[in-house]
């Protein structure tokens, strides 16, 4: 991943909150993040069978994003975006009920959905180089992110890892990423997330991630919120972001999968598939 400090696993130290209570809210201030039970055991269940769907969808059938990489066991699927509008169930998760309830709590006022992805991390799959989102979304100034996850992730499948307290300001960046002496001077913390547990993190919290070196996918939704007062701008970043990536990939022959350069997987050669692939109209 890189050459900065080993992390600290925190494992059963992390507070952890059914919906949000007046300490997670103030575990999320202080520090920048917090875990809570979104789902349960039998909500994880269900919500991984729906991920299952939506990764099986044909990449022309519609307006959702597929993007793959190139792992060492091939070409496989990193990522999905827009698919709440056709997908029932993760349209109701993702954009009503205990999410949206959790997101306005963060941001201090009512939320409304932003985007949406899933990433898949299947075996082999790349991590994330340090980051901070609020950079990616230049058209909001007030946003929450978190990771659902849809299976166990810990630190050998590539879960993440944030620094408390650094949430108050935008870092140094190069490219997108945390310059190297900044990141270097940071305390990591790896945060074990079972599956049905969220960790909601803020748009300036530094996040990184390693790849995924077990045999088992570590799949996760990401949510981002934003604040409902900004306005409902889902469909305006989408139609923003596809023009971005048809203006051109990444030089580096990495995959881009966001508007800034983040991700460290591979991009999938054009005589093999698509690095990015969009469905027809809908
Ligand atoms: O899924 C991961 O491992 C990290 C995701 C992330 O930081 C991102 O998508 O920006």
């Amino acid at each position: 991943m890189n050459d900065s400090p080993t992390p600290t696993d925190i494992g059963d130290a992390v507070p952890v909150m059914s919906g949000l209570d007046a300490a997670s809210a103030d575990h999320f201030a202080t520090n920048g993040w917090v875990l809570t039970d979104t789902l349960g055991p039998d909500g994880a269940l269900e919500v991984r069978q729906w991920v299952e769907e939506v990764a099986a969808w044909p990449v022309d059938g519609g307006d959702w994003l597929h993007h793959r990489e190139l792992t060492e066991h091939g070409p496989a699927l990193c990522r999905s975006e827009n698919f709440t509008p056709f997908h029932d169930g993760l349209r109701a998760l993702l954009r009503e009920g205990d999410m949206i309830a959790i997101a306005s709590n963060l941001l201090g006022e009512p939320a409304v959905l932003y985007k949406e992805k899933i990433n898949y991390k299947l075996p082999g799959g790349a991590g994330y180089a340090p980051h901070q989102d609020a950079p990616a979304y230049p058209f909001i100034a007030s946003h929450v992110s978190c990771m659902v996850a849809v299976d166990d992730a810990d630190a050998a499948n590539g879960c993440l890892e944030v620094v408390s307290g650094a949430h108050h300001e935008v870092l140094p960046m190069d490219d997108g990423v945390i310059v190297d002496e900044v990141v270097d001077s940071m305390t990591w913390i790896t945060v074990p997330v079972r599956a049905g547990q969220t960790l909601w993190f803020h748009s300036r919290t530094p996040h990184r991630s390693g790849p995924n070196v077990t045999d088992t996918p570590r799949r996760a939704l990401y949510p981002t919120y934003n604040a409902a007062a900004e306005g409902d701008l889902r469909e305006d970043y989408y139609r923003e972001k596809l023009e971005a990536f048809r203006a051109g990939g990444r030089a580096d022959g990495m995959v881009r999968v966001s508007l800034i350069n983040d991700f460290q997987g591979i991009a999938v050669p054009d005589d093999v598939a698509d690095g990015v692939t969009r469905g027809g109209a809908s």
